[in-house]
């Protein structure tokens, strides 16, 4: 609970002060009791303040907690009166404080904070707040279609059909005309009802391929129904359906559907039987309403001129209204189709953009037909493509195009996909090789030019669905080192040789997310192909021989979260290789040499069932980022093999069977001293050692130079743990003796500025050693 090991914080620096200030005339004395308790307090308002936000109740022991806290105001009020008062040369305030009354009382101040110290320490996030039921409507994110007649009438409409009684509506039109905005807008917009219509709004998006299993999830996690493990359709069908009877009335929204959805078979309680019941869909398709029974259908359309012209001047800024630009603008907007998607897009993509010889040639790349592509929503590629062909900068339209290597609305880890980047080269990663300036700085590019968008989870962006259909289609017969074989996330069971048609060509290649139980073994010849990504297959438990071999130029291999048992020996051939990703294979056990990969930058075997190292990665010696975390079965590390690794970076062994030795325990296993000679560039560490490795005369200095650090200390032989974590300085201590830890431990009160100090023993010890000596809290 950071915030209340904060305003614990406050209150033993507060103390720590007051006593100081009687002992050294060294440290400032002109403290300032009441703004530190005005600090306090302020610590109690964010604690409490957030869950009133989040509509959620705070626990009672919390609130006992925060009273107590307040009640301590009066008596440090006191102490520093005393203290104004009491004039005298302080330093032998403490000495003497068996006959000071006034000493007694700062004692006992402390032991309360002490013991509120230890009431905080029991405190998790989990225990703060009590969850209520969810709230009605969750605001979405997403453009506001305020000032856009058109859009607006149809929100009424909607809005209209709703009260009137309509129980399955579809809105439906083109891709990129804004269904999606549309009804983003209708479902916040119920947020602010007066009267709430429903008692809950459910939103729920489908996708191209239509996985149950993934609807169903996100209306679980809407209602707050725990997840069970392995749960199939039916049974979480059965939850849902039960969980949704209760709800008197409710909304469900539909978005993105491209086939009929059985609700019976989702488990949602149809209006037939549910009085209260209503869906809403939307869908590219008039078909899709039709199997869906909808009772009124609402087409979406495009924009009117006055409104497409209206959103391309908004976009493009004023620009657009100069003279000798104008007309070209206009042609612009009229090859936009009048569709919203393709006008904020073109328009973010010639925004503040002054030269009209850009404009014109604008213009004539809209103009030019487009090859060899059928269908109506072609018309809106051109448009897209436009922006594309305006990106500028190092590489930035070929790590645009690696977005559509991830299945359809997927979330994309903004670090997973830098990592790819800096594997392929993309972006220059200088010194450091974890650094992810520059990715970011790209990824706004891209967000600001409307190509990616914010995705729902922290730290994740989003291709609209449109954007990544051109991106598939430019890729597909990319020239510039993209050409790309995209089947990500289509619930394929096999692949088939065929699928390679061209192989030669191919520059990335993703069959992740499918369902895919073997590869062709065969060789393909893929000679070209600097990525491959099969991850996420959960049965897929061999990779054959002959198969990897045609991809001889391999930079990226992701096999994470597949069944394999071993990778065949052909690694070795792939000198290239700068990114090796075996992460959730949990019946892996065994690997080939690595030895051979010299070039491997980043080796993730976290959560895999390895009980040794892998032979040969003593010769990884450019190697910059290993995890090693939850390998529990990995119990043994050779000394001598990761002191070789003098690159890395990042090192992840949290809740690795491994545990480093300590001096004094030489057993023919890694120990940690041997570790900290390859600390020179290391950023981050998470590990687990058997004691605490350092004593009173070693320099920790070391330790400024990593930002986050984890080190897990197993005490032998009474198995206690004590745990020491820094972030950028900040440091917390859990469950240490601070009284058998003084001769080290003024390192960390002198360098940490923040300290946080949960379950330790020993704080009175610790205190009363502190002021004897001439230690500080210098920068907290
Ligand atoms: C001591 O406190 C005063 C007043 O709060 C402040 O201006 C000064 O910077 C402090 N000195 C040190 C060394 O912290
Ligand atoms: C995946 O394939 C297996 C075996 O072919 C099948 O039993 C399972 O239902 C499939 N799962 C999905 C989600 O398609
Ligand atoms: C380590 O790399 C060298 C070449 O850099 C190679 O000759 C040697 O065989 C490799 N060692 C192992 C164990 O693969
Ligand atoms: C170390 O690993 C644990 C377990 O995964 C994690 O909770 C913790 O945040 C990690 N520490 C740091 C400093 O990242
Ligand atoms: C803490 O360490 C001190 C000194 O080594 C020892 O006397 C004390 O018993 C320890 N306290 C606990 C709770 O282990
Ligand atoms: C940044 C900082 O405060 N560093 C200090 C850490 O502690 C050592 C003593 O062990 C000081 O010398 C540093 O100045």
């Amino acid at each position: 609970m950071e915030v209340v090991a904060a305003a614990v914080g406050a209150l033993v620096t507060t103390t720590s002060q007051l006593l100081c200030s009687c002992v050294s005339s060294k440290t400032n004395t002109t403290f300032n009791l009441h703004s530190n308790l005005a600090a306090v307090e302020e610590e109690m308002k964010s604690l409490t303040d957030p869950a009133e936000k989040e509509g959620k109740e705070i626990r009672p022991q919390v609130v006992t907690w925060l009273k107590d806290v307040e009640t301590l105001q009066p008596r440090v009020n006191a102490i520093q009166e005393q203290m104004v008062n009491n004039k005298r040369p302080s330093r032998c305030f403490l000495n003497c404080r068996k006959r000071d009354r006034a000493s007694r009382e700062v004692e006992e101040t402390l032991k309360e904070i002490k013991r509120l110290l230890l009431v905080a320490a029991s405190f998790d996030s989990g225990v703060v707040c009590l969850t209520r039921v969810p709230r009605a409507v969750e605001c979405i994110p997403g453009p506001s279609i305020q000032g856009q007649t058109t859009a607006s009438k149809k929100l009424d409409e909607i809005r209209k059909a709703l009260d009137d009684g309509f129980k399955r509506i579809g809105i439906w039109g083109l891709g990129g005309v804004g269904k999606t905005t549309l009804v983003k807008n209708l479902n916040n917009q119920l947020r602010e009802a007066s009267t709430q219509p429903f008692g809950i709004v459910i939103w729920a998006t489908v996708s191209k391929n239509l996985v149950i299993k993934n609807v169903q999830k996100q209306i679980a996690k809407r209602l707050n129904l725990v997840e069970e493990m392995d749960e199939d359709v039916q049974r979480m069908a059965i939850r849902l359906y039960e969980r949704l009877e209760k709800e008197e009335k409710y909304l469900l929204i539909l978005d993105d559907v491209w086939e009929k959805i059985d609700l019976h078979t989702l488990g949602v309680p149809v209006p037939e039987v549910h009085k209260g019941c209503k869906i809403l869909l939307t869908s590219r398709l008039m078909e899709v309403c039709r199997t869906m029974t909808t009772d009124l259908d609402i087409k979406v359309e495009v924009l009117n001129d006055v409104e497409a012209w209206q959103l391309f001047c908004h976009k493009a800024g004023d620009v657009a209204d100069l003279e000798e630009i104008k007309p070209l603008a206009e042609a612009i907007v009229k090859e936009c189709c009048r569709l919203p998607l393709a006008i904020i897009t073109v328009g973010a993509a010639m925004r503040k953009k002054t030269k009209v010889e850009l404009w014109r040639h604008a213009l004539k790349e809209l103009q030019r037909s487009v090859p060899s592509i059928g269908g109506i929503e072609v018309e809106v590629y051109k448009p897209l493509k436009l922006s594309y062909d305006s990106l500028q900068g190092n590489n930035i339209k070929s790590c645009f195009l690696y977005c559509c290597l991830f299945p359809e609305d997927f979330h994309i880890d903004i670090k997973k996909l830098v990592q790819y980047w800096r594997a392929e080269g993309l972006i220059d990663v200088g010194q450091n090789w974890a650094n992810m300036d520059e990715g970011i700085s790209l990824i706004e590019n891209l967000k600001d030019s409307c190509l990616l968008e914010e995705g729902h989870y922290l730290d994740t962006v989003k291709m609209h669905d449109v954007v990544r259909d051109v991106a598939i289609w430019i890729s597909s017969s990319s020239e510039d080192g993209c050409k790309s074989l995209v089947r990500s996330g289509i619930g394929l069971s096999e692949i088939s040789a065929e699928e390679f048609s061209n192989s030669n060509s191919l520059d990335r290649v993703s069959f992740m997310d499918n369902n895919i139980t073997r590869l062709p073994d065969c060789m393909i010849q893929c000679s070209k192909a600097s990525t491959l990504l099969l991850q996420g297959n959960n049965a897929l438990d061999t990779v054959p021989e002959k198969f990897l071999q045609g991809f001889e130029a391999l930079k990226v291999l992701d096999l994470s979260g597949t069944s394999i048992r071993s990778l065949p020996h052909i690694p070795l051939q792939l000198r290239d290789l700068r990114v090796l990703l075996l992460c959730y294979c949990r019946n892996l056990e065994e690997l080939p040499s690595l030895g051979t990969l010299t070039k491997l930058r980043e080796l993730d075997l976290g959560s895999t069932s390895i009980a040794n190292l892998p032979r040969g990665i003593e010769n990884l010696s450019e190697l910059r980022i290993l995890n090693l975390a939850y390998t529990e079965k990995l119990k043994s590390i050779q000394p001598g093999i990761i002191s070789k690794l003098s690159c890395l970076e990042s090192l992840s062994m949290q809740r690795c069977g491994f545990r480093f030795r300590v001096k004094g325990e030489e057993d023919g296993q890694a120990t940690f001293e041997e570790l900290k000679s390859s600390f020179n560039r290391l950023h981050y560490l998470n590990i687990s050692l058997n004691g605490i490795p350092w004593d009173k005369a070693e320099d920790l200095s070391w330790i400024n130079r990593i930002s986050e650090l984890e080190l897990r200390f197993l005490r032998q032989p009474q198995g206690s743990c004590c745990l020491l974590t820094i972030i950028n300085k900040r440091c917390s201590f859990e469950g240490l003796n601070l009284s058998s830890s003084q001769e080290w431990i003024g390192w960390f009160w002198r360098n940490s500025s923040s300290l946080k100090l949960i379950q330790c023993t020993g704080l009175d010890e610790m205190l009363e050693d502190f002021i004897e000596s001439d230690a500080s809290f210098a920068g907290l």
